[in-house]
């Protein structure tokens, strides 16, 4: 059994977040392990409130984790803190380069759109942790961040997608559901090659926990054995299948059924 160790933030809906990481681990035949970084309270229609863990905290989970077993791919995803992020780029980096997916989180949508990284702390991710990546994950919004250009259209994400591979990043996939058009298109830059995933667009309104399950289900590809356009193709199959038998349960956004090609109990 392969372990894969997610570093990220619990979501109390369990849409994202830690939460979304181990449902994906666990549905994909891998073994999920968690070092959390923050609590969130929230539920389908937003983030009331933000609490971040101690570095130590986050420290101490991933060093009793590495000690005793071998991880085959790391996920990060919400990091909260400047320091947070130092120790995650200290301890990954004593991991001996293992699998490493980095979702660059840096704030949850829906109302009041919470920060869930500190705007401080993102030139420590484009320094430090995007160097050691082997793919990085933005949407729009993030990879205009991390890029520097505005990105509204493909070839505007193909530049981006240059540029944030610049940090050092094997490779860069830019989410394209919050791009128009009748296809959610995906953008995959790697080793000098463009590769585009689509999907059909779905009309179902907000689904929580995309973002998450995506980066997860690469790192655990990468964990299984895959190369990167493999695991980013296993990702891309697997997201759309969660986001077509995504459900209900609150008031606000959908949650995504991350069981989907699994025998239904009922
Ligand atoms: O989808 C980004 C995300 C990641 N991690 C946590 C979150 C969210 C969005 O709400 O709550 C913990």
């Amino acid at each position: 059994m392969r372990t894969v160790l997610t570093i990220a933030g619990s979501d109390s809906i369990a849409g994202a977040g830690i939460q979304a990481d181990l449902k994906t681990f666990a549905a994909l035949g891998v073994y999920g392990v968690s070092a959390l970084t923050a609590v969130t309270a929230q539920n389908t229609q937003g983030v009331a409130d933000v609490f971040a863990l101690s570095p130590q905290w986050v420290r101490a989970q991933i060093d009793q984790i590495a000690y005793d077993v071998e991880i085959a791919a790391v996920k990060t995803g919400m990091l909260a803190t400047g320091e947070i992020v130092r120790v995650v780029c200290e301890m990954v980096g004593q991991l001996h380069r293992p699998n490493l997916v980095v979702d660059p989180v840096m704030a949850a949508s829906g109302p009041g759109m919470r920060t869930l990284l500190a705007p401080e702390a993102v030139s420590i991710v484009e320094t430090r942790l995007l160097p050691i990546a082997t793919v990085v994950t933005p949407n729009v919004a993030e990879a205009a961040t991390l890029s520097g250009i505005q990105v509204d259209s493909m070839s505007s994400a193909r530049e981006a997608a240059k540029r944030i591979a610049g940090t050092g990043a094997t490779a860069v996939v830019i989410k394209g559901g919050h791009l128009s058009g009748p296809e959610a298109i995906d953008l995959l830059f790697h080793d000098g090659t463009f590769f585009e995933l689509a999907a059909p667009r779905v009309d179902l309104g907000v689904i929580h926990g995309t973002g998450c399950t995506f980066a997860s289900a690469i790192a655990a590809g990468l964990a299984l054995g895959d190369d990167v356009p493999s695991a980013v193709q296993r990702a891309k199959r697997y997201i759309t299948g969660a986001i077509d038998h995504s459900f209900a349960i609150g008031h606000g956004a959908r949650v995504l059924n991350h069981f989907w090609d699994q025998p239904s109990p009922h």
